[in-house]
């Protein structure tokens, strides 16, 4: 398979917790390269792009507005299979049940919020994958 991209975030909850060089350790110690990396402050229309799926959801709302809370790094990160490999080292979405092992596992859990706060995204496709990378970098 050829070399793959994905789109990684840490999002607010994961700066706030000083959690970002834990998450950028796991990517490179799994042996995955970082190419792209900044920290920025999302603003709504761009969050509203990347979440576009998920409109009219329960949990958009609070999505966007948690994922407004702060400044998030964006990142992205290249290998063979890069896509499924990221997905599997952040864990499933729900923190309580994600693997220990997993990003989400291990750093995260329940806060009792309207949305999900587990650390991290990652692409799960590389359609959107190269949708993500060209809404955040450029
Ligand atoms: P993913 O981040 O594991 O790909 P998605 O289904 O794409 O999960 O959802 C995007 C984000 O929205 C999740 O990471 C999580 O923060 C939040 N979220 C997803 N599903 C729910 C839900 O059922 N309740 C609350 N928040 C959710
Ligand atoms: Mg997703």
């Amino acid at each position: 398979m050829s070399l793959q991209r994905t789109l990684i975030l840490v999002k607010p909850d994961g700066v706030r917790r000083q959690l970002v060089g834990e998450v950028i350790r796991r990517i490179e110690t799994k042996g995955y390269n970082i190419s792209e990396l900044k920290m920025i402050q999302p603003d709504r229309e761009l969050l509203a792009k990347h979440y576009a799926e998920h409109e009219g959801k329960p949990f958009y709302e609070p999505l966007l507005e948690f994922m407004l809370s702060g400044k998030v790094v964006a990142i992205i990160a290249e290998g063979h299979r890069v896509i499924e490999g990221f997905r599997k080292l952040a864990g499933t979405t729900d923190p309580t049940v994600a693997e220990p092992g997993t990003i989400r596992g291990d750093l995260a859990c329940d806060q009792g919020t309207k949305v999900v706060q587990n650390i991290v995204h990652g692409s799960d496709s590389p359609e959107s994958a190269e949708r993500e990378i060209a809404i955040w970098f450029n």
